[in-house]
């Protein structure tokens, strides 16, 4: 899978792009990850692509033409034209389900405002898909498109570590409920245990517990995840909610 980056601050990315876990799936060629600076596509010589809104206000707003220039552009330089997307607050809410939609595509490109954002000729020019990461305004597109990549290139067959797969997750299609608290050695630590159904090595018993914190934790952090539908978590089958430990 190929993104394209479109961003006035590229140098943004290049830690995050050269991060292990994404490094080693683009040596492997499983993703690649190219940044576009907007500045060159700028029609003056101060290279600046923003000007002050039309009918006054605070701030400034990102000029159409070098936007349009620089994505009639780049979707040249490679045989698919690829899945535009506009990072905004306004745009649709990026879930887990959308993700595994992303996935799908074997190009996104990723368009990255600042200020105020774009002049809305770009979204009636271009028609992009619009995406909002969350109900919070961030700065810029370039934490959310990075949000994108992060969450879109683990669903890549090769990208993650081979026993590591994203199936199990909170929030992947076949889970949509909050996972079990997880512990690792010591048993114990500063008086806090392991609980001791874990040590047991009975995997039913196990299963029923983690199903069963799996559920209660939801429930009483999460209940806006727990609907009347088919795909939500159930309450276990035992009786573990009469005698379970504290979900914390
Ligand atoms: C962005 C801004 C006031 C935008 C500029 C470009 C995305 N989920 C999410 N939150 N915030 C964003 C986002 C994405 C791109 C840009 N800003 C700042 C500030 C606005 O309303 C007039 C719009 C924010």
């Amino acid at each position: 899978m190929r993104f394209d980056i479109v961003t006035l601050f590229p140098e943004i990315f290049s830690g995050f792009v050269g991060e292990s876990l994404l490094r080693k799936a683009i040596d492997k060629r499983r993703l690649e990850v190219v940044t576009h600076d907007l500045r060159n596509w700028s029609k003056d010589k101060h290279q600046k692509v923003d000007d002050r809104p039309y009918g006054g206000g605070p701030g400034m707003v990102i000029k159409v033409e070098p936007v349009v220039e620089c994505i009639e552009e780049i979707r040249r330089l490679h045989a698919e034209p690829g899945e535009l997307i506009l990072l905004t607050p306004q745009g649709e809410r990026l879930t887990q389900p959308l993700v595994e939609q992303l996935a799908e595509f074997p190009r996104l490109i990723l368009l990255c405002g600042r200020y105020e954002g774009f002049d809305q000729r770009v979204v009636d020019l271009l028609q992009p898909r619009e995406l909002s990461i969350g109900d919070y305004v961030l700065n810029g597109g370039e934490v959310a498109a990075m949000v994108v990549i992060d969450t879109v290139m683990r669903l890549i067959p090769g990208v993650l570590g081979d026993e590591q797969s994203a199936r199990s997750d909170s929030f992947s299609q076949e889970n949509r409920g909050l996972e079990a608290a997880q512990y690792t050695r010591p048993r114990s630590y500063r008086g806090c245990d392991v609980p001791e159904v874990l040590l047991s090595g009975d995997h039913a018993e196990i299963d029923a517990w983690r199903q069963s914190q799996s559920y209660h934790k939801t429930l009483s952090r999460r209940a806006d995840l727990v609907g009347s539908e088919g795909d939500s978590p159930r309450r276990p089958e035992t009786n573990e909610g009469e005698k379970r430990e504290p979900v914390n």
